[in-house]
């Protein structure tokens, strides 16, 4: 290539750059436009530049040398910490062995002197450039694995209380709960109750799942790769070969016999078939597309090929998205020292309510017969969220009268007033309905109503509906039962009922509680659609399936709380081992989760 026409690409380039990133509403500096056109392929590389900025939080839309060095910096440190783990020092006796003539000290010297003599410039180019080839941004995180948690996190995620043999009940140590010295910070700023009636006609159906579309669609286009994205229609009318990207709702979804995944998407102007090849370079989109599911919301973006004549076009996607939590989403904290306590599924009533380990929940919230560490972990515990299932219910399920030992509805709700009263009366409790409290099955779902609840209400406890989202101390927790996380569970592989973190991640994805209809998941049709997660909750909490999980994704705490209740024969049929007495608790201030594990207590 002569120096002239390689000038006229410069300029082309640059002029091209500049139309795209004017359309985005993105401005650069001349020196970091200067940097993006010394790539090889900077028309493209921008496009991963914007997408890599846009979770960096000083970005705002300028695209400064700054910035570029930003994601060069966050690149360099991983690329340092793998450094330092593949680094596996040899022991004194190997050296002895060997009779190498090196010591430990020089081996780490090199690795850092290697890592500072990087340029980092260079480095942004040569990252950005190897990401054209393969994996984009990473939207889907591995899962945790629990043994990876306590040993890599650094802080302490999750701690199992260590168990003490119990004091002496002639213990002078007065329990002093800090607890106590707080007022109630407590507001509801999302509870369906008393909003959510539908006459159950066709118009109730269309209009939420109209307004489920638009929510939906709406977060979508937030995201920095979506802010060009057009319309299926705009797209169907081309009829050359075409580089598109657009936002859907998937109508279907399946795998061809080759193994591809061949996606039909709709929004409010038509619909669009698109393919995601099995072997696409890019990982993470066969990720993203092996766990798409129904009436998710997605973002494509590859070469539309409008097809023979008689033909739908089809959409060869090189990316597929979905919603998802920003990167940079900051958790808000308490500036209080106050605790949250997560509990669900206590099932009284239930023949297999497991009233001992209740017992020992009460001492323990009490500071009763406990060791110093456990009565200060109880003594910061501000709130108790009870998310649904309180009481076992009636003809919840078939022949459930052979495991209830309270039988009658207002019995099971008399007795649960009599286990709350125990609670210190500085922890305030929240109450939030599930699928065996006696308010209807789908969801949303009220509030229990006073005529149940009456004895409840009378104690202080506050009754809402499910989903809720509640804001303690400046903390907002979502609440939801967890009804839809079977069918989740069914429909997508790798999900399985004793990992229910896992499947709360993909609602978090997903932006939605309950993404697919018409399933086992009871879904009332009402005007608005209560299950879009609009806003990004800093903890959110599930129950239902009846057992345990605690994680972090994108700096959001999820807790499934397990239960109070051991198997029964319907749980039996299903394959559910539930996990008894563990109450999760997240310190409002840190959130941090401790998990009191109340069998070895
Ligand atoms: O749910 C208790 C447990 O039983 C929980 O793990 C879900 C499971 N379960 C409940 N109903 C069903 C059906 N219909 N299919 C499969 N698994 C189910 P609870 O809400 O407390 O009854
Ligand atoms: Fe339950
Ligand atoms: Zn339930």
């Amino acid at each position: 290539m002569d120096e002239k026409s390689s000038r006229n690409d410069c300029l082309e380039n640059k002029q091209a750059i500049l139309n795209k990133l004017a359309t985005t509403g993105i401005n650069i500096t001349p020196s970091t436009l200067e940097e993006v056109l010394k790539l090889e392929n900077p028309l493209e590389t921008i496009n991963q530049i914007v997408k890599k900025a846009s979770f960096i939080p000083t970005f705002n839309s300028h695209l400064t040398e700054d910035i570029l060095k930003k994601i060069s910096e966050g690149e360099l440190q991983k690329a340092s910490k793998r450094k330092e783990k593949q680094v596996s020092l040899p022991s004194t006796q190997e050296l002895k062995q060997k009779n190498e003539n090196i010591n430990n000290s020089n081996a780490i010297t090199r690795v850092e002197s290697d890592i500072k003599k990087t340029d980092i410039k260079s480095e942004v180019l040569k990252e950005i450039q190897g990401e054209l080839k393969t994996p984009i941004i990473k939207t889907i995180l591995p899962p945790i694995k629990d043994s990876q948690m306590d040993v890599v996190s650094g802080p302490i995620l999750r701690e199992r209380i260590k168990v003490k043999p119990i004091e002496s009940t002639k213990s002078t140590f007065r329990f002093n709960p800090i607890a106590k010295d707080y007022s109630f910070q407590i507001e509801i700023l999302k509870d369906p109750t008393g909003k959510i009636h539908t006459s159950g006609n066709y118009d109730d159906f269309y209009e939420m799942t109209l307004n489920k579309f638009n929510k939906l669609y709406k977060l979508m286009r937030k995201r920095p790769e979506a802010l060009t994205a057009t319309k299926i229609n705009n797209i169907l009318r081309n009829s050359r070969n075409q580089h598109i990207s657009t936002i859907g709702m998937v109508s279907d979804i399946r795998q061809t016999k080759k193994g591809n995944y061949f996606i039909t998407l709709e929004d409010l102007t038509g619909s669009i078939n698109a393919i995601i090849r099995k072997d696409s370079e890019n990982i993470d989109n066969r990720k993203i597309a092996e766990k798409t599911i129904q009436d998710q919301m997605i973002y494509i973006e590859g070469t539309y090929n409008p097809g023979e004549k008689n033909n739908r076009g089809v959409v060869f996607a090189d990316i597929i998205s979905k919603i998802d939590i920003p990167n940079s989403f900051q958790p808000n904290k308490s500036p209080d020292p106050l605790s949250l306590a997560l509990i669900s599924d206590t099932h009284i009533g239930s023949k297999e309510f497991e009233s001992d380990l209740w017992k020992k929940f009460v001492d323990f919230l009490n500071g009763r017969n406990q060791n110093k560490r456990n009565r200060e972990v109880a003594g910061k515990i501000k709130y108790l969220v009870i998310n649904g299932d309180l009481v076992d219910g009636v003809g919840v399920y078939p022949n459930q009268q052979d495991d209830l030992n309270i039988k009658d509805i207002f019995q099971q709700f008399k007795h649960a007033s009599e286990l709350l009263l125990e609670i210190p009366d500085y922890i305030k409790i929240i109450y939030s309905s599930g699928n065996h409290d006696p308010v209807r099955n789908a969801i949303p779902r009220p509030a229990v109503d006073k005529k149940y609840a009456s004895e409840l209400i009378d104690i202080g406890v506050k009754c809402i509906g499910n989903p809720s989202l509640i804001q303690t101390h400046n903390v907002n927790t979502l609440i939801y039962h967890g009804d839809s996380m079977l069918d989740m569970n069914l429909l997508i592989a790798g999900l399985e009922n004793d990992k229910p973190v896992d499947t709360m991640k993909e609602l978090l994805i997903c932006r939605h509680l309950a993404p697919i209809y018409g399933k086992k998941t009871q879904i009332a049709p009402v005007s608005k659609d209560w299950l879009v997660i609009d806003n990004i909750p800093d903890i959110f909490h599930t129950g239902h399936v009846h057992i345990n999980g605690f994680d972090k994704y994108k700096s959001v705490s999820l807790v499934n709380s397990g239960c109070f209740q051991s198997q029964t024969d319907f749980m039996k049929s299903f394959g559910i081992n539930p996990t008894p007495g563990i109450a999760p608790i997240i310190e409002l201030d840190t959130l941090r989760c401790l998990e009191l594990d109340l069998k070895r207590i």
